[in-house]
C-alpha cells in the first residue's frame, strides 16, 4: 500500500468512526430533530448532534447598552383579527399564556402574573434567516422558571410554543437543552418599555441562540410533549413546515 492510500484509509476510518460516534451519541441523548427523518435520514441530524455535543450550553453573546439598535426592524404585520384587536384595546389584561401537556400543574398565566415573576434582562442579537438583524434588550421570565412552576416533566422531548392559533398561526419547538438554558425567556419587555406589538407584544418567546423564526411573537401556548407529529405538517415548527431547518442554532 502506498503512503498516500494508507493515509487515505486512515483518514476515512477516522471520519467514519467520528460519524458513528456522533450518531450513537445522537440516539443515546435523543438528539434527533423532528425534521430529520432519523439519524441516517436526509436531514441535518449529524450537524445538530455535533453542535449540541460540541457547543454544550454556551450562551449567546450579550452586548453593552450602546450596541442597542436605534431602529429595530419589526418583521411582518401584527395580527389584525378581531380577537387580537379586542385584546389590544383592553391592554391585554385578558391575554393568557397556557402551559400544558406533560406537566403536573397546568397553568394559565396573565401578563401581570408573569411580570411579578423573577425576570432576566439581556441585550442580544436577533437575526432573521432573510439576512437582516438588530440588537435589543429583552426582559422576560426564564422559560425554565415557568416550566418549574408547571411541574413540567423534563424528560419530555419537546417544548412546543405558539401564537394563538397553533394550527394556522406560527409555532415552533425546542429541546430541553434549549428550554432550560438561562437565556431562553418568555419576554414581556423590550428596550426599557413594554414589548411593542410589532415585536410580538404582549409576549414572545425569545430564543437568542437561534435564528429569529424560533422567537415566536404573540405567545399564547406552551406544551410539553414527546411528539410533534400531530402539529402542523409534523416538523415541529411552522418555519420547518415551510422548508427551513428545525434546528436554527447560530
Ligand atoms: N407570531 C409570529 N412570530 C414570529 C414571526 C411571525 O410572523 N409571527 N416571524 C418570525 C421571524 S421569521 C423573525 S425573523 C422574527 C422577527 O422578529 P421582529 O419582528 O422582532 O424583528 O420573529 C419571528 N416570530
Ligand atoms: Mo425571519
Amino acid at each position: 500500500m502506498s503512503d498516500q492510500s494508507r493515509r487515505k484509509l486512515i483518514t476515512t476510518g477516522v471520519a467514519v468512526a467520528a460519524g458513528a460516534g456522533v450518531a450513537a451519541a445522537a440516539s443515546q441523548y435523543g438528539l434527533i430533530p423532528p425534521d430529520s427523518g432519523g439519524v441516517y435520514g436526509p436531514g441535518e441530524t449529524l450537524t445538530y448532534a455535533a453542535q449540541r455535543i460540541l457547543r454544550g450550553q454556551s450562551p449567546a453573546r450579550e452586548f453593552p447598552r450602546e450596541k442597542i439598535s436605534k431602529a429595530p426592524y419589526a418583521n411582518g404585520k401584527p395580527p389584525a383579527d378581531k380577537l387580537f384587536l379586542s385584546h389590544q384595546a383592553n391592554g391585554f389584561v385578558d391575554w393568557r399564556l397556557s402551559v400544558d401537556g406533560m406537566v403536573s400543574r397546568p397553568l394559565s398565566l396573565s401578563i401581570e402574573e408573569l411580570k411579578k415573576m423573577p425576570s432576566r434582562s439581556q441585550i442580544t442579537h436577533l437575526a432573521c434567516e432573510e439576512g437582516w438583524s438588530y440588537v435589543a434588550e429583552w426582559v422576560g421570565v426564564p422559560l425554565a422558571h415557568v416550566l418549574e412552576l408547571a411541574g413540567a416533566d423534563l424528560k419530555a422531548k419537546y417544548v412546543v410554543y405558539s401564537s394563538p392559533k397553533i394550527q394556522r398561526g406560527r409555532y415552533d419547538s425546542m429541546d430541553m437543552a434549549e428550554a432550560l438554558h438561562h437565556q431562553t425567556v418568555v419576554a414581556h419587555g423590550m428596550n426599557g418599555g413594554e414589548l411593542p406589538i410589532g415585536h410580538g407584544g404582549p409576549l414572545r418567546m425569545r430564543v437568542p441562540r437561534h435564528l429569529g423564526y424560533k422567537s415566536i411573537k404573540y405567545l399564547a401556548t406552551i406544551t410539553m410533549t414527546d411528539s410533534v407529529a400531530g402539529i402542523g405538517k409534523g416538523k415541529g415548527s411552522s418555519a420547518a413546515d415551510a422548508g427551513y431547518s428545525w434546528y436554527a442554532g447560530i
